[in-house]
């Protein structure tokens, strides 16, 4: 199974995800400005252009990072990494991926391109993360991890787009909870290795 990643990108959760889940996989790094990686057109791979995308051995591909993760939880049901098919804690994992996807990810996302959206733009997308982030820290306030006591997908993705908050210039320091959250995965294993395997700092 072949991971293609960007460093620090949002391929850094599914990479996370498979090592608390045991999987055998090679990484593959992708230039997302020229789009190409060591075997050329990352676009031939990829026709959406962007990080993540797992590439299993017959060659097909999954992509969108919700999914992803959500792939590679049910192949290692015993790892807990999801609840299971059906359940009503799976609709609420799912819940909270597609909001970490949508008002958190893509909140960020226009952040990285100061060039672009204008000061006023910025400032509109830093105060509504700034709501997001007051409910996610609310959440936490009560629960060790996003989906209760145990470690899930969604507390991979979760510090994935929390770890963007430094260059981006989201102010983390009003939400407590959030700051245990991140040092807590900070000493996960499978977060240091991945961290350590894209060569960027925990
Ligand atoms: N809908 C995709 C979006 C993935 C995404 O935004 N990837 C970014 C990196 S975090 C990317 O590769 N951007 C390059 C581009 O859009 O060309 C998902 O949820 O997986």
């Amino acid at each position: 199974m072949n991971l293609y990643y960007s460093p620090g990108a949002c391929a850094l959760a599914p990479q996370i995800i498979l090592r608390e889940a045991g999987l055998p996989f090679q990484l593959i790094k992708v230039d997302l400005k020229t789009k190409q990686y060591e075997g050329g057109d990352y676009k031939q791979i990829n026709p959406k252009g962007y990080v993540p995308a797992l590439q299993f051995e017959d060659h097909t591909l999954l992509t969108e990072g919700c999914i992803i993760l959500q792939w590679i939880a049910d192949r290692a049901p015993e790892k807990n990494l999801i609840p299971p098919w059906g359940s009503p804690e799976r609709y609420k994992a799912m819940e909270w991926l597609n909001y970490i996807s949508t008002e958190l990810h893509k909140g960020y996302s226009p952040l990285f391109y100061p060039q672009v959206f204008g000061d006023a733009a910025l400032l509109w997308h830093r105060d509504k993360i700034q709501v997001r982030l007051q409910l996610i820290d609310k959440h936490l306030a009560n629960n060790d991890f996003m989906m209760g006591k145990e470690f899930s997908v969604v507390d991979a993705y979760l510090y994935n787009i929390l770890r963007w908050s430094d260059v981006t210039k989201v102010d983390l320091t009003p939400h407590h909870h959030i700051a245990t959250f991140i040092k807590k995965m900070k000493e996960r294993p499978s977060v240091q290795e991945a961290v350590a395997a894209e060569g960027i700092r925990l």
